[in-house]
């Protein structure tokens, strides 16, 4: 009955929300009524880590209102990424109003705010660069005199400012904030092997994970079921293994347009090729490439992981991933290794007899490790760091110092985020955190009350978990449904890797993200245009 009356009020939030989309701002009244339990924060989400607001308050002139470069700011006009954000805010809070044409004629009256001057204080070189997982996103915004000390990445991938706008129907409470991340890596995985996603899906996420201060999208691109990487050195694998070699492909310039939408938002591209398991696509244009399973004494015609007894199979994932390397910007590519099912392997008589020359006895995850860890040597020429699940480390595989180990299994959690920083290496957390799963009521409750740091370890270890990830599998999931299965349920998760470790009170939590999801809902409804590369969005 709770759950009920609280999905209620939820929805009657959204009708309201819908109700004053078109307002006049200018003729509103600030202190309209809240419409469900009221949060001294509003409606900031994720919530910052310092925020004060005060009662003054100022109206927005809509009118004449421009966001442009503080004279001390080290970035400027020549800084496309800086540009293209002032365009990108400025569309999203004054576009309905200005379109109507309203405002012309008013004045913008003493108490009127005017003008948001940026002050970023990183060097310019940001501009043309990638966010890493060392990029400083932390940030000062002094309401009194309306004025932002940024360092650059922060800037995009933080909308506080236009929390503060929208739901105090364009005017300001002066509200001073510091804010900066509680973790560096907040990320949200999306497959695109289950179902194809189509570019514009893809694009809107990543807009609606800026809103959320995410800041790694990994691309779980290819799977068991379908290639859909378009690869210039092997093209017959998305030929092939794709559901279609044209509609349902990401072609190298597509892939460029993500990185750069990403780019723009300070979210970094982390691709997944994963292997040895969960390359059934791969099968089917690269022929050897995979282990022919064995029913008795002939081969099946079915067939297994990656064959990791024949030199052949590295000389591909080396050319593979020189070109992966050349396509991904990003320090670090996601190199997969769960899950390998070892029946295949095991029925296979040429790869009994490997086993036996390597010595490996019966135990198969040495054969895993064996190819896991000769793929590592290779990857690691092209000078890229890697990401792997947890099994990698759970067999022993030696690994890079600045390898991120991936926690996903649901069983004794804590006990492997000791482990794995125990042994030195930087985790990320994903175990809590399955927004395919789906449940009746709230669960964005049990994603927010999940708590990264809860095991037993040093401080040192602690440091060592650099954040988490939402993921979001595509078995059951495609453009159809993907956008409301993920928000606002991400948002949770999303507020748990940015604010402070004490920031976990469902009821304010509650109050803000009604309200957070009401700006996502009207937000979604316009229409979202990446000038780099002309693409509508909706
Ligand atoms: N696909 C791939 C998946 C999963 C994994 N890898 C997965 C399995 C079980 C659960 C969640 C995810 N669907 N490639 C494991 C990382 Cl509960």
């Amino acid at each position: 009955m709770f759950a009920t009356l609280k999905f209620a009020a939820l929805l009657l939030a959204v009708v309201v929300c819908w109700a004053t989309q078109d307002y006049d701002y200018n003729d509103a009244e600030i202190d309209e009524e809240p419409t469900l339990g009221d949060s001294p924060y509003g409606s900031l989400w994720p919530l910052p880590q310092k925020v004060q607001i005060s009662t003054v308050v100022f109206k927005l002139s809509g009118a004449s209102f421009h966001i442009f470069d503080a004279k001390a700011s080290s970035s400027g006009a020549s800084c496309r990424l800086l540009q293209n954000a002032y365009r990108r805010y400025d569309e999203y809070i004054f576009t309905s109003s200005r379109k109507q044409g309203q405002n012309k004629s008013k004045k913008a009256l003493a108490s009127d705010m005017s003008e948001l001057q940026v002050w970023i204080t990183s060097a310019d070189s940001e501009c043309d660069s990638y966010p890493s997982v060392t990029s400083d996103e932390s940030c000062e915004f002094t309401g009194m005199v309306f004025y932002s000390l940024c360092k650059l990445y922060q800037y995009f991938n933080n909308n506080f400012i236009l929390h503060l706008f929208i739901f105090s129907q364009k005017s300001i409470n002066r509200t001073d904030i510091h804010d900066f991340p509680r973790f560096a890596h907040r990320g949200l995985l999306l497959d695109t092997s289950r179902h194809f996603l189509p570019i514009k899906v893809i694009l809107a996420n990543l807009e609606a994970m800026a809103w959320n201060k995410f800041n790694v999208f990994h691309w779980h691109i290819v799977d068991d079921p379908s290639f859909p990487y378009l690869s210039r050195t092997f093209p017959q694998l998305s030929q092939h293994g794709a559901y279609h070699p044209y509609t349902h492909v990401y072609t190298p310039s597509d892939v460029k347009m993500i990185i750069e939408f990403a780019r723009l938002r300070g979210i970094r591209v982390v691709p997944e090729f994963d292997t040895p398991g969960h390359t059934q696509s791969w099968g089917k244009g690269q022929k050897d490439l995979l282990t022919p399973c064995y029913s008795g004494a002939s081969p099946s015609g079915s067939f297994g992981p990656v064959n990791p007894m024949l030199n052949t199979t590295y000389d591909f994932m080396s050319m593979f991933f020189k070109e992966v390397n050349t396509v991904f910007p990003d320090a670090y590519v996601h190199l997969g290794g769960d899950e390998v099912d070892f029946s295949c392997w095991k029925s296979n008589p040429d790869i009994q007899k490997f086993m036996e020359q390597q010595g490996f006895g019966m135990d198969y995850s040495k054969l895993e490790s064996f190819y896991i860890q000769r793929l590592l040597d290779i990857v690691t020429t092209t000078n890229k760091g890697y990401m792997i699940w947890q099994e990698v480390f759970d067999n022993g595989v030696k690994l890079k110092s600045d390898t991120v180990v991936h926690v996903w299994m649901g069983n004794k959690v804590e006990e492997e985020l000791q482990k794995v920083t125990e042994a030195g290496f930087t985790t990320i957390l994903s175990a809590p955190w399955y927004l395919d799963y789906i449940s009746y009521g709230q669960d964005w409750q049990k994603f927010y009350r999940a708590e990264p740091l809860s095991f037993k370890g040093t401080d040192a270890q602690k440091k060592l978990v650099i954040g988490g990830e939402a993921c979001l599998w595509g078995e059951y999931v495609d453009a159809t449904n993907l956008t409301p299965r993920l928000w606002p349920r991400a948002s949770a998760v999303g507020e748990r890797l940015w604010s402070d470790r004490d920031v976990r009170d469902l009821n304010d939590a509650y109050s803000r993200l009604a309200k957070h999801r009401c700006r996502m809902v009207q937000a979604g409804q316009k229409v979202t245009v990446c000038i780099w590369c002309g693409h509508q969005l909706h």
